[in-house]
């Protein structure tokens, strides 16, 4: 059996604090208004709050452009207040988890002032700087680049940002460029240099003294770059994320934050880009020192990735086997080494029941549905504000309603290269999978702007119209409310031990609407049917199950089985049997 962390019994919040809740009506939220929700959050039963970045940052990418890492973003409020929160979730039994951003920096972090302001100072090589190529030697176009016209220069290398365009930046004042996988704002940290390992491992160490539980490591498998930063190979699907992903120092990078910083009790949960991953590198990353690098575990993208192509603007269809394929390969690569960490949605992802479920007739019986999913998995499932009650995508209608680069920066770039003629081309693709659909106000309640911020001010980015009929208020008030299954779900968890810690084993992984599987502790088993669609599925149980008895512990209809039998199941139905 696997060890007991409180970390695998835990049922872990995200708070996006920029839209969760405004204390002070200027239309960003901030961490007195998260105070002010703290009951909230221990009524829900979650058992610990991640928060995205609220370090001072000149906000390029919200947050994650760090530009010092000990102190309190302005518009979020000040170290006192960040006290005040962190003895707030304290008191009321809640653990708190940083979000730990290090493989970049803000360009006005202190260490990239000082860096790039000569060739030759000690901060030089905290960052990747590169001496520009002859364009006569590669495929690349000098025009294709924001060059000064007298420098006749490609760069180093032909890797493109993860947010569009290239991933190198000339800098006049040392004639060199420097390497940033995301916004140009945000240079990538050179983590061969042993002071920047030093330093940042000091920097989580002050945090950790402060009292934080654990960090959610931002896109940590991209802090080792391949020697020599090789071209992509396009002819071999080589591309940037191949090349950054899953360096050959990772482990040995991790290993030492390991030995430094991190505890068996704290929960690292290392955010882990490009898919797939072999399940070997998983098992590395989340087994326990000093065999592994000891992180509690890791958010893989195989299941957010797989309605998207290669080109940032290309949905793709997918079904019912593939999804279940990807949690069967991570349930049962990890079922005897390391931990899963189970989501749909966080502040990068648009909103599950949108994307997963039918956000229109089945809005509640498929959040639900999902919802019965995540949190009956072997693994510790996240909810990203605003899940609990269902909410949806946002209907985006021109490019002006969006405010996250990673949407505007392609769109803007394909406009400007004459790829595409108008918004209105690619405004389905952008409103299926923009970031900002998770980014919409939290939905307080149905007034003006959802109970987010006064009135009178005018939050940072559009609040939902269905604010109306999805909001906390409404949900509280109706016992059948998502906001209700989802309470009732993580109080499942601490009631049932084989729901944590049991085996999973799926039952119809071919079946194109039907995902069932056991979990099973001991002598203890549950039994998970789950109809994914809008239709009626027939369920015939399996023959060492058929007719047992059984009572129901969780379902998002009516139902009340004592035993096993076939059954046919409703739209979006989701049954959780307790086979007695
Ligand atoms: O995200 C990592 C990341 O690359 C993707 O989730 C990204 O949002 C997507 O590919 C863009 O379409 C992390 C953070 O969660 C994200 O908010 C930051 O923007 C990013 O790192 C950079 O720090």
């Amino acid at each position: 059996d696997a060890e007991r962390r409180w970390w695998k019994e835990a049922v872990v919040y995200q708070i996006y604090p920029r839209s969760f809740k405004d204390s002070d009506g200027d239309g960003v939220g901030d961490i007195p208004g998260i105070i002010e929700k703290a009951d909230y959050l221990a009524d829900l039963g979650v058992d610990c709050v991640w928060l995205n970045p609220v370090y001072k940052s000149p906000n390029a990418d919200n947050g994650y452009d760090i530009a010092d890492y000990r102190a309190i973003m302005d518009e979020f409020g000040t170290m006192e207040d960040w006290e005040a929160l962190r003895d707030a979730l304290h008191e009321r039994g809640i653990k708190l988890i940083m979000d730990l951003v290090v493989n970049h920096t803000s360009d006005e972090h202190a260490w990239f002032v000082n860096s790039r302001a000569s060739a030759d100072n000690e901060f030089r090589d905290y960052y990747w700087w590169r001496e520009g190529r002859d364009p006569s030697e590669t495929d690349l176009d000098p025009d294709d680049y924001d060059t000064p016209e007298t420098v006749d220069e490609v760069p180093p290398n032909d890797w493109e940002s993860f947010f569009g365009g290239p991933a190198w930046e000339y800098d006049e004042g040392t004639e060199e460029w420097y390497l940033h996988l995301f916004d140009r704002k945000q240079p990538d940290l050179n983590w061969e240099t042993e002071a920047v390992r030093e330093d940042v491992f000091e920097m989580m160490e002050w945090w950790l003294e402060k009292g934080i539980d654990g960090f959610r490591m931002d896109v940590i498998n991209l802090i080792s770059k391949p020697e020599g930063l090789p071209d992509t190979d396009p002819e071999n699907d080589i591309e940037t994320i191949d090349r950054a992903v899953n360096g050959p120092k990772v482990h040995d990078y991790l290993g030492e934050m390991r030995e430094r910083v991190l505890d068996p009790e704290f929960l690292s949960v290392g955010e882990m880009i490009g898919a797939p991953m072999p399940m070997e590198t998983a098992r590395q990353y989340t087994t326990p020192g000093p065999e592994g690098d000891g992180l509690s575990m890791i958010f893989h993208f195989e299941h957010v990735l797989i309605d998207r192509g290669d080109d940032p603007l290309e949905l793709v269809e997918w079904d019912l086997p593939d999804l279940e394929a990807i949690f069967d390969r991570w349930q049962t690569g990890l079922a005897d080494e390391g931990w899963n960490s189970l989501y749909f949605n966080n502040h990068d992802q648009p909103r599950q029941v949108s994307r997963y479920g039918n956000d229109g007739e089945y809005r509640r019986k498929s959040a639900k549905l999902l919802a019965t999913l995540l949190h009956t998995l072997r693994g510790t499932p996240y909810i990203y504000q605003g899940e609990e009650l269902g909410m949806t995508n946002y209907p985006f209608d021109s490019l002006d309603d969006f405010r996250d680069v990673a949407t505007l920066n392609p769109i803007r770039n394909a406009l400007e290269a004459g790829e595409i003629e108008s918004f209105e081309e690619v405004k389905d693709r952008a409103r299926a999978m923009s970031r900002d659909n998770a980014r919409t106000p939290m939905q307080w309640d149905d007034s003006e702007y959802a109970g987010f911020t006064d009135p009178e001010s005018t939050p940072w980015i559009g609040v939902n119209p269905n604010k109306e009929t999805i909001n906390v208020e409404a949900e509280r008030d109706d016992p059948g409310s998502v906001w209700h299954y989802y309470r009732d779900l993580i109080s499942l968890r601490k009631e049932h031990d084989v729901l944590v810690y049991g085996d999973y084993d799926p039952l119809t992984p071919e079946h194109e609407s039907l995902w069932t599987y056991t979990r099973t502790l001991d002598d203890d088993s549950l039994l998970v049917v789950l109809n994914f669609g809008d239709g009626e599925t027939r369920f015939e149980p399996p023959a060492t199950l058929e007719g047992a008895k059984a009572e129901d512990l969780i379902s998002n209809y009516d139902a009340d089985a004592d035993d096993v039998a076939g059954v046919t199941l409703r739209p979006w139905e989701a049954r959780v049997y307790h086979i007695l």
